[in-house]
């Protein structure tokens, strides 16, 4: 029996290799934008005020917004030029309608559970960096929380499936 266990083994193995695109995830491409120096920050623009984000001073814009389960990567560029921004993963499991919010700090609470899963943090306008996780199925948000930004709409929904 032990044998033919390994053998079992060392077939799905050779076929894990045969399928090896299949494993390999997704890619998720990042912009994290603003609208410049003239840009107007706003309040009202969180996720509990269901707000049209397409009027929003800067953002969160993916290159998908729905991806199978398992391996994830995002790949976020700060195409600002002159503000940081930054990228974290939460999930809406336990908040589905909103998060927790330090309104005093107009900063999400990433300390809440769910609401940090990973980070990108702090990028320089222009600078790159990339993030990789392994997401289940459910409703996850992305958000900057540099001060004011969740609040001006630098968010998007994700949904894995
Ligand atoms: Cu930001």
């Amino acid at each position: 029996m032990k044998r033919l266990l390994a053998s079992t083994a060392a077939a799905v193995l050779a076929v894990s290799t045969l399928t090896a695109p299949v494993w390999a995830g997704t890619t998720i491409n990042v912009d994290l934008w603003d609208s410049g120096a003239d840009m107007v920050m706003v309040d009202n623009m969180r996720l509990k005020d269901h707000p049209d984000l397409s009027k929003a001073p800067m953002g969160i814009k993916i290159s998908q917004a729905t991806v199978p389960a398992g391996e994830v990567t995002f790949k976020a560029v700060n195409s600002s030029k002159n503000i940081e921004h930054e990228m974290v993963v939460a999930s809406l499991a336990k908040h589905p309608d909103s998060v927790p919010f330090k309104a005093k700090l107009s900063r999400v609470d990433e300390n809440a559970p769910n609401m940090n899963m990973g980070e990108i943090s702090e990028l320089e306008p222009g600078e790159k960096a990339s993030l990789t996780l392994h997401l289940t199925p459910g409703k996850y948000l992305l958000y900057c929380n540099v001060a004011g930004h969740y609040a001006s709409g630098m968010w998007t929904l994700l949904t894995v499936k």
